[in-house]
């Protein structure tokens, strides 16, 4: 069919009144036309995707639209590479983006349908670990929101992160199904598939004008299809799309093979493609290090790689301008094998020669780095590369030549400093570094904290910033204050907006306008029976799913997030245990209620952290269970922390805890959850807590321990640790406690071996850091008797959070590191 020519300034429809008569009518319509289902026998599913599709189709308009205009102006585009994209749930997010909300809920409830319900029954799209996954997501709202013309490029796993059941106290790991109802969201777009190759080998090809190329014959084939997710902004200013690919196969079925009698073998094909993008690879902060991995990362990598190529040529006709329009964002390294395929693409199917392929190349990539982590740092064998992608394992030589060569001429480098800028690690089987690889194939280098991004420039990339010194910048991480303040604490959103009126819906911030109003009275009261009010819905929440009792006016002290050693939950739940001890020991003293709430997954092969989350059950149980105690402490661990479970426990939190070992903590952003919700900080100066100190000001934060200098200086004096526990008498007793069988006695011995890290070692500071955490636990316990004291600081969090909106975060990015404008 010949194609007609595209006219991108077609006439926009006149955005639809919103009224609730329609909103019905348009729900019951999708009831009945698309999900096929009377009304009078419609469930609750029905209703739920009925009511998403006509959610849907209100932003439908403003999503083309938003297309045609980055055509018509020939605006850049920005492209988020990730392997994570943590969304939750969207159906909440986009109607109070777009107004919708009341409407919604009122026709609804002319249908005798509950939206709250509808709302609990959506599942929460979990494909992605933690921090690092959910920023992705807060950052497609955020360029929505500022306008930016952008596209988030993932997996569409069929199973994200695993759901966390607990069985006597232990995880244990059950797939997750957020597909099993289908997904009104998405957009299966068969047009849009690619072929994406594996294996093969290398072929030099002479062209016509008798250049030689050379050409990739990958031996496996399989198709990468995308999904698109509409994603509206904070009032509906933009609409971007979440592309997601699915790997399918090229053949579905070999009918040789089946005809001939074989019948598993004629699907062996298919299941190996589908395999690809089948699950969620569960580890945070730790480089998963398997095959299929490295094929997910070259699968997503290639397909958004060749989409973005198409829509650039398609438009530009010319790949000399690649850089001038398009900025592509690596989320980690994840996707670093991008800068390889990049090149690839350019130099072996566009014929550009190897250096203005290079210059395009660096001129378009930026590489966020997350974490310091010699765990989490990837690297790939180079015998797996060569056999998986042997065409990118000669280019990433290439490329490492030119490096090096560089390093040694014109930076006069050192055999150690080589050694250490190179892309080849040569210890112990040789090894691609993938942090290497992004950073020389990216003009921009950021970490994700003030203090991250300085520790980024001394250890890992220390040589490589040397060299390229104007290269490392960095950009503080931001949540969106529309999921993490308006829509997760609408009672809190009103009462601001009744104070200082509704313009910081619009600019984050105005909440500073709430510092005069600390010390109101009037104010403070009403602050604090927002708090008590979430809380009760978080006690009642507790008491459904464990059958616990917490009081809501205990203070609610909160570490969600996921387990590991450096996140130190074992510190807090010693010191619950420390806690325990004292108040049996001084039944008379006047004690603080507390409950310690804890949540989160950890990755099912890191023993220590399931055995932390088994602990913290055992002590759970040992205290909740103690007549001695009164109630004065409980201990909480509600399990499948996900994003839904967070936008419940956060607004009912009064303290959140943020402990990291110094340095190891790259950013963190539950912490600034924490703080636009009005809860008081108990952290460390590490990641973005130093910040959060420097913007709310030394008195309305709590901050103890070890700097990262000292955490550096006693790790590298290999310093004991015994002397911190002999010295605390507190501290040798709650050990002792745990290490002898008191928290279980069906298995005295279970922790003992964990309790003996710490004397052994203790390489994240938990004995040395013990004395000062529960100095300031006192110090938090003080601060809440004095009732003014707390509320006054509590509101100074919420008023000082501004700084930590992701549309802060997004514009950075915009203006230093893409050169796109915003909003
Ligand atoms: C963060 C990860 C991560 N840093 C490897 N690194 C993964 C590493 O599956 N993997 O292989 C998955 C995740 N995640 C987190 O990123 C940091 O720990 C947080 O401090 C930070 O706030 C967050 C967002 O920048």
């Amino acid at each position: 069919m010949p194609q007609k020519p595209i006219v991108y300034d077609a006439p926009t429809p006149e955005p639809r009144a919103i009224t609730v008569e329609a909103i019905q009518a348009e729900i019951l319509e999708k009831l009945i036309y698309s999900v096929g289902k009377d009304p009078i026998v419609a469930r609750p599913h029905d209703w739920l995707r009925a009511t998403i599709l006509a959610v849907r189709d209100r932003i439908m308009d403003r999503w083309m639209e938003s297309s045609r205009d980055t055509w018509r102006t020939s605006n850049k585009r920005v492209y988020y590479l990730s392997l994570e994209f943590l969304i939750g749930r969207l159906m909440r997010d986009a109607m109070s983006n777009v107004g919708l909300m009341e409407p919604v809920a009122q026709a609804l409830k002319n249908l005798d349908v509950d939206l709250g319900d509808l709302i609990n029954l959506e599942p929460d799209a979990a494909l992605g670990n933690g921090g690092l996954g959910r920023l992705a997501a807060c950052f497609l709202e955020s360029m929505s929101s500022v306008q930016i013309p952008a596209y988030g490029y993932g997996i569409r796993y069929v199973h994200g992160l695993f759901r966390q059941e607990m069985s006597e106290g232990w995880q244990v790991e059950l797939p997750e199904e957020w597909l099993a109802h289908g997904n009104p969201w998405e957009f299966e777009r068969r047009e849009s598939a690619y072929e994406v190759g594996f294996g093969g080998h290398v072929e030099p090809v002479t062209d016509p004008d008798g250049e030689i190329r050379q050409e990739w014959r990958p031996n496996e084939h399989l198709l990468a299809v995308a999904f698109d997710t509409p994603i509206v902004g904070w009032r509906g200013a933009r609409v971007n799309t979440l592309r997601l690919w699915s790997a399918q196969p090229i053949d579905p079925i070999l009918l040789d093979k089946f005809n001939s009698g074989d019948h598993i073998g004629a699907l062996e094909e298919s299941a190996k493609a589908e395999a690809i993008t089948r699950v969620l690879y569960p580890a945070d902060s730790t480089a998963a290090g398997q095959e299929l991995r490295l094929r997910q990362e070259f699968f997503f990598s290639s397909a958004s790689l060749q989409d973005i190529v198409r829509r650039h040529l398609q438009q530009y006709g010319d790949l000399g301008s690649l850089a001038d329009k398009v900025a592509i964002q690596l989320n980690d390294t994840h996707p670093a094998i991008s800068v390889a395929e990049l090149m690839r693409i350019l130099v072996d199917d566009n014929g550009i020669k190897w250096a203005k392929a290079w210059q395009i190349t660096k001129g378009t990539f930026g590489y966020t780095n997350h974490t310091l982590l010699p765990e989490a740092l990837e690297s790939w064998p180079v015998a797996l590369l060569e056999r998986l992608l042997p065409r990118h394992m000669q280019i990433v030589y290439q490329i490492n030549a030119d490096v090096l060569a560089e390093a040694r001429t014109k930076a006069k480098f050192s055999d150690q400093q080589i050694a250490n800028v190179s892309l080849i690690d040569e210890h112990g089987g040789r090894r691609v570094r993938m942090g290497q690889l992004a950073f020389v194939g990216s003009h921009s280098i950021n970490g994700v904290s003030a203090l991250h991004t300085e520790l980024m420039k001394q250890t890992v990339f220390a040589d490589l910033h040397k060299l390229y010194p104007e290269r490392i910048n960095n950009k503080t991480n931001g949540i969106t204050p529309r999921r993490w303040l308006m829509q997760c604490n609408p009672t809190l959103t009103r009462l601001v907006s009744d104070r200082i009126g509704p313009e910081f819906l619009d600019d984050i911030d105005k909440l500073h306008q709430l510092l005069p109003h600390a010390e109101d009275p009037s104010f403070q009261k009403q602050f604090a029976e927002v708090k008590l009010k979430n809380k009760k819905v978080l006690a009642k929440l507790i008491k459904d799913r464990l059958n616990v009792t917490v009081s809501p006016d205990a203070m609610f002290d909160v570490q969600i997030k996921r387990i590991h050693e450096y996140k130190r939950q074992l510190l807090n739940i010693i010191h619950a245990v420390a806690l325990y001890d004292e108040i049996r020991a001084h039944p008379e003293k006047e004690w603080v209620p507390r409950v310690k709430i804890f949540a989160g997954k950890a990755a099912p092969s890191y023993w220590n952290a399931k055995l932390i989350i088994k602990l913290i059950n055992d002590v759970a149980r040992v205290i909740n269970n103690d007549p001695a105690v009164r109630g004065l402490l409980k201990v909480v661990f509600l399990p499948n922390y996900n994003v839904s479970l967070a936008e419940v426990i956060v607004p009912a939190a009064d303290l959140s805890e943020q402990i990291s070992t110094a340095g190891m903590e790259a950013s963190g952003t539950g912490n600034m959850k924490f703080m636009a919700n009005g809860a008081i900080t108990i952290g460390t100066m590490d990641g973005a807590n130093v910040e959060m100190h420097k913007e709310v000001g030394d008195k309305n934060i709590v901050i103890f321990g070890l700097t990262t200098d000292q955490v550096e200086d006693k790790r590298a004096r290999s310093e004991v640790p015994r002397a911190a526990i002999d010295g605390s008498p507190r501290l040798r007793e709650a050990l002792e406690s745990i290490a002898t069988g008191v928290f279980s006695p069906d298995d005295p011995h279970r922790y003992r071996d964990l309790i003996g890290g710490l004397y052994d070692h203790d390489w994240f500071m938990v004995a040395r850091d013990f004395d000062a955490y529960v100095a300031a636990q006192a110090k938090v316990d003080a601060i809440w008797r004095d009732k003014k004291k707390w509320t006054a600081m509590a509101i100074r969090n919420t008023a000082s959070v501004g700084f930590f909106s992701s549309d802060r975060t997004i514009r950075q990015y915009a203006e230093d590191i893409w050169g796109v404008s915003t909003s």
